[in-house]
């Protein structure tokens, strides 16, 4: 690159420009506007349009990627956002975790959110979706599932946090989630899948296996509250929806309902239940339901001779369950079977009025390789499958494994490509709705082995970068990954508005708001210590590089709430609480309010500090607790 080129002295002005932005960050704070987007970042934009012409996975420093990734954290309960293609990680978001830099699960914003779970600090998400509208991402939410405790997050993504949180009852291990994507994301809809007593209260009859079900569960997706759930046979796995607004399908593994590894895989079929909405719907209105345990969770029936379902026979333990993106198939991943079961889904409504048999609407079953997890989809009606125990992926042509299951002699298989190593689910660039571009496919390898530098026994996994956009797949990309992406989505970055700094009237932090007026605060303008019995709220403003409250007093064993307004407008300045020796810690964003309460255990002088590098001062921007005796 030559300095006497106009495009480069352009990008030198405006990296000058940039550096002017943050530097003003850094040194006026108070009273800065935010700014808008600058023309730095509009150029980046520029020269990402350029690659993706290109389709290049590279992405320069300071440049911005064409997508966000939306990665499960698996086990670390968390969601990750990563930068498509460059596979850099933009940030985390926790969720079902706790986190020491955010305050996650210790504020009492978050312990709110987390409601009835708010004493759980761990979680295992596995599946993050975006809400719809027509088929296509919105860029509103981000649903996810923690397996481990039954729930279901939601991430609002005008702010990347987690806004809502609920436990399902009667059912346990939330596992495959998806969202209703057409006409738009009312439902979500998500699968109990371990097996358990209807009652589950302990009272007898814990080992008479009769009394097991596993539940298909529809949450409303705005209120987050369970709208019904539908009680089936056998488990559930993983599910998907169609792209007409009437029909939703899981996979089943134990049909078996069998309470060891061998009495689980002893049929040599298991099955796809389809549930038809409207059916569901209608048997709900009619009040058609039941209720378990105490609560007042509506559970239809829709076991075996249903008419709110149907039971399609498929291979041996299938387990992904993937919508093409032209609405035609749902796709059932064989994992034990070497096989998938293509699902024409406009022969459902034939099945459903009983006029075919539930094998009739299987379109095609092509034999892959070994262990078919999950399958992703391009835009030129190819179909990506992972191959857990090949450690492949399987490009196969959908309708040529079609014209093959008619008796053409025809190889549907396109390519297979070698990945490092065990895959287990696998994601095209906006490929789970109508938008697919048939650009990238990550491969989240469950295995790196000897892909990177040993870190001792525990390794991290692997999630590969694959170029699509030709007629062979090319591996480009190995990130490393910490435990354990089991899922992503990939949303073309144009679907999303992120605020640069929080609305001052937020509901995130409403609820603290209200509790400063009943105290007579107001919380931008004062900065004021009530006491209220044993408790003590501290109310104190934030400004680079100070807290509005040099120091406070308390009496030993006092509950203490410290609610902190971060009175910054600048982007990207954020601001810490921590106060040292007592476990707390938060992160105050700009023109945000977070508070955070502890019991003041120790006497003597306790300084607080701000744990966010906000400042040239930063490390000067503490103060004192006083804890008398
Ligand atoms: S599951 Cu993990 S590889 Cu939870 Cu979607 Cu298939
Ligand atoms: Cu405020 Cu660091």
């Amino acid at each position: 690159m030559s300095n006497e080129d106009k495009s480069s002295n352009n990008v030198e002005l405006e990296s000058e420009d940039r550096r002017n932005f943050f530097g003003k960050t850094a040194l006026i704070g108070a009273g800065a506007i935010a700014a808008p987007m600058t023309a730095a970042m509009f150029s980046s934009m520029a020269q990402a349009q350029r690659s993706e012409a290109a389709n290049s996975p590279h992405v320069g420093p300071g440049d911005l990627d064409e997508y966000y990734g939306f990665w499960s954290g698996g086990h670390s309960g968390e969601v990750r956002i990563m930068g498509v293609p460059s596979m850099r990680e933009l940030m985390r978001i926790p969720v079902f975790n706790t986190d020491s830099a955010t305050g996650w699960g210790l504020t009492d914003e978050s312990k709110r959110i987390k409601g009835d779970s708010a004493h759980l600090h761990a979680g295992d998400s596995h599946h993050p979706h975006m809400s719809m509208t027509d088929g296509r991402y919105n860029g509103k939410y981000v649903f996810i599932n923690d397996k481990a405790n039954s729930r279901v997050a939601r991430i609002r993504c005008d702010i990347m946090k987690c806004d809502k949180m609920i436990t399902i009852p009667n059912v346990q291990a939330i596992h495959g989630l998806r969202v209703q994507k057409v006409p738009y994301t009312k439902y979500v809809i998500c699968n109990g899948e371990f097996e358990i007593p209807m009652n589950n209260d302990g009272k007898g009859g814990m080992k008479d296996v009769s009394t097991y079900r596993s539940l298909f569960n529809v949450i409303d997706a705005e209120k987050m509250e369970i709208a019904f759930q539908v009680m089936v046979d056998g488990n559930l796995d993983n599910t998907d929806a169609d792209y007409d607004g009437k029909y939703f399908a899981s996979t089943c593994y134990n049909s078996e309902m069998g309470m060891n590894l061998g009495d689980m895989i002893s049929s040599e079929r298991d099955h796809v239940v389809v549930f038809s909405l409207a059916r569901c719907e209608a048997a709900l209105k009619a009040g058609k339901f039941k209720t378990y345990n105490g609560n007042n969770v509506p559970v239809l029936d829709g076991t075996k001779g249903s008419e709110l379902t149907r039971y399609i026979p498929v291979p041996k333990s299938p387990h992904g369950m993937n919508t093409s993106p032209n609405g035609e198939y749902f796709v059932a991943n064989g994992k034990l079977s070497p096989t998938v079961s293509v699902i024409a889904i406009n022969k459902l409504d034939a099945l459903f009025s009983n006029s075919i048999k539930p094998r009739d609407t299987i379109v095609a079953e092509p034999e892959l390789g070994l262990g078919p997890l999950h399958t992703a989809f391009d835009n030129k009606g190819n179909a990506y499958t992972t191959l857990f125990l090949d450690s492949q992926i399987a490009k196969w042509n959908v309708q040529d494994a079609i014209d093959a299951h008619n008796g053409k002699k025809v190889n549907y298989i396109r390519q297979k490509l070698d990945v490092h190593y065990q895959p287990g689910h696998n994601h095209t660039s906006a490929g789970e709705t109508r938008d697919a571009d048939g650009k990238w496919l990550i491969a989240l390898c469950k295995f790196s082995k000897d892909r990177f530098l040993p870190v001792g026994p525990l390794r991290p996994e692997n999630d590969q970068l694959i170029d699509i956009s030709g007629d062979e797949m090319k591996l480009v990309h190995d990130g490393p990954t910490y435990a354990e992406p089991h899922d992503c989505m990939i949303v073309h970055r144009s679907k999303m508005k992120p605020l640069k700094i929080w609305p001052r009237d937020d509901v995130m932090f409403a609820e603290t708001i209200a509790q400063a007026k009943r105290d007579g605060v107001d919380v931008y303008t004062e900065n004021k210590v009530i006491r209220d019995g044993n408790k003590v709220r501290v109310y104190m403003t934030s400004i680079a590089p100070t807290y509005g409250m040099e120091s406070f007093n308390v009496k030993l064993g006092n509950e203490v709430t410290v609610i902190v307004t971060n009175l910054d407008q600048v982007e990207d300045v954020t601001h810490g609480f921590c106060m040292t020796n007592h476990g707390v810690q938060m992160e105050i964003g700009p023109q945000a309010t977070a508070s955070i309460t502890f019991t003041a255990n120790k006497p003597g002088v306790q300084w607080y500090y701000c744990n966010w590098f906000c400042h040239a001062l930063h490390m000067e921007m503490r103060g004192r607790m006083f804890v008398e005796t």
